[in-house]
């Protein structure tokens, strides 16, 4: 079999579907089409406007290496500097032209005769393509919760990622639900903004303090100047430090990392809260990191302010014109935000997904979403996923692990470009022995220590990368090619 020209489909224009779309394009591939169900690109960046949004990732971490930008305004980049960063990689590398805008896929299906994925979109147009990668991204279905009376509130109320920008906060009372990073992040912004503003906290979170020193013009010249400066942010010895503490730390529940990490949250929950109400309110009674790490600056500040009320009690009812607590107090209310998070074990779906012997993804992931290594599934030849499920997800830079992906994924697709293999899938068995392993490491991370997050399948079993993060990079250097399966025409 000689070498061949591959068409490729890419689902989703966000940082990794650009990233996708970026690295082919470099590669001299133009069979190329990307589909995208906003009207633009950035994914989380584009959907996400809310107040206070920021990537609690330092930025000169969150930039595809190939592109550092000197131009970030402050350690953590805040989110439409992060959405026109996107923006700009678009047209810098010319991807935006080959991108389907507002077409959601509906379903890729598996053509056995022709070994090609058959592509049906929402908007009723069908592609055909060797190749589909999944950059469909992580949290991106609001999770609207099923709070009784939620119908009748009188007031106005969005999701956090759905926010209403036509309504003046200015003068109204203002409920926020939810403490994960993004609740945080909109009280800290709306503290003192707003007539009144209440969080409703469930369950309280640790908060790990940061600084978020902004870049001077005089930084920004000297990191145009001179680039090594960017690398050392991203990956200098403290960066690198910093990442491997901070694994160790969950990949283990009884590493000594993990005891200094609940020092330095409790120290800051200690030394920030004066009153000694306020303080017990915000203090979480599970082990730091165990949810996803919230990182602030100035949330416990903020909520110190007048004007600021923390709730605990647990939210009875939302009434027409505020929210009744199960101790039968109420906070009247003008504007509710849900920051209630998204369905993170949605992935690829609801598109749905038909392989090779008429295989439902759908029924792979009865129990829970899976990939080997996060990447490949059986029996769905040729479908690669990027920031799929099991992959390092927390508090890492997700742009530095699309990469690491694509590079791995870049070399199962050398076999078809170089004529080796019709198609690729990893072997049952291959993920089945991942599955087991990963399953196992995962039960002795903090994720399993009694918490309950998105990071969470039904069964409590932690749906991450469960070890360190040099292993990571030591699995995606090179596709173990005894766990695939090489199909020929
Ligand atoms: P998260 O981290 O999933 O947080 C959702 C929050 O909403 C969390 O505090 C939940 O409380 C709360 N929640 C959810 N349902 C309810 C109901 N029914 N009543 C009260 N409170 C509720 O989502 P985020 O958007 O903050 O962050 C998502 C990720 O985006 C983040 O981890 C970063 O990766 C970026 P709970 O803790 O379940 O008691």
């Amino acid at each position: 079999m000689g070498s061949r020209k591959l068409r490729y489909a890419v689902i989703g224009a966000g940082m990794s579907g650009l990233l996708a779309g970026i690295k082919l394009l470099e590669r001299g591939e133009r069979e190329l089409v990307l589909f995208e169900k906003g009207h633009t690109v950035g994914g989380t960046w584009r959907e996400n406007t809310y107040p206070g949004l920021a990537c609690d990732t330092p930025a000169h971490s969150y930039t595809y290496s190939f592109a550092p930008n000197p131009d970030w305004s402050a350690y953590y980049a805040p989110g439409p500097e992060i959405q026109a960063y996107f923006e700009e990689m678009a047209d810098r590398y010319g991807v935006r032209p080959y991108i389907r805008f507002q077409t959601p896929v509906k379903a890729c299906t598996w053509n056995p005769r022709k070994m090609r994925w058959q592509i049906d979109t929402e908007t009723g147009e069908r592609e055909e393509a060797d190749v589909v990668i999944a950059a469909t991204g992580v949290l991106h279905h609001p999770h609207i919760p099923d709070i009784p009376g939620l119908a009748d509130f009188r007031g106005r109320w969005w999701h956090s990622a759905r926010w209403d920008h036509s309504v003046d906060l200015g003068d109204k009372r203002v409920g926020v639900i939810g403490s994960g990073s993004t609740g945080i992040q909109i009280v800290s912004a709306l503290a003192g903004r707003v007539r009144h503003l209440v969080h409703f906290q469930r369950t309280p979170q640790w908060i790990m303090p940061c600084t978020n020193p902004p870049y001077t013009e005089e930084d920004k010249r000297l990191f145009r100047q001179d680039p090594s400066r960017i690398e050392y942010v991203r990956n200098g010895p403290e960066a690198r430090a910093r990442r491997e503490r901070f694994l160790a730390a969950i990949a283990d529940a009884s590493s000594p990392q993990l005891a200094e990490l609940q020092q330095i949250v409790e120290r800051h929950l200690e030394e920030s809260v004066r009153d000694p109400i306020l303080r017990e309110k915000l203090r979480p009674n599970y082990t730091v990191a165990c949810k996803r790490l919230v990182f602030s600056w100035d949330y416990y500040e903020k909520i110190q302010q007048p004007g600021v009320t923390i709730e605990v009690a647990g939210i009875e009812r939302v009434e027409g014109r505020g929210v009744r607590m199960r101790d039968g107090s109420f906070h009247p209310l003008d504007v509710l935000v849900l920051a209630t998070g998204f369905h993170a074990d949605a992935f690829v779906r609801p598109m749905r997904v038909i392989g090779r012997d008429a295989t439902d993804l759908e029924e792979l992931w009865a129990e829970h979403p899976t990939a080997y290594y996060a990447v490949t599934i059986p029996r769905m030849p040729n479908f690669f996923l990027l920031n799929g499920p099991t992959g390092p997800v927390g508090n890492f830079s997700l742009i530095e692990i699309a990469e690491r992906q694509w590079n791995y994924l870049d070399q199962l697709m050398e076999l078809l470009r170089s004529g080796k293999a019709r198609a690729v899938e990893p072997t049952e068995t291959a993920l089945a022995d991942y599955e087991a392993r990963r399953t196992e490491a995962a039960r002795r991370t903090v994720f399993a220590t009694g918490c309950k997050s998105w990071y969470l399948d039904r069964n409590g079993v932690p749906q991450v990368w469960p070890w360190s993060y040099e292993h990571f990079l030591e699995v995606m250097a090179r596709p173990r090619l005894a766990d695939y399966r090489l199909l020929d025409g």
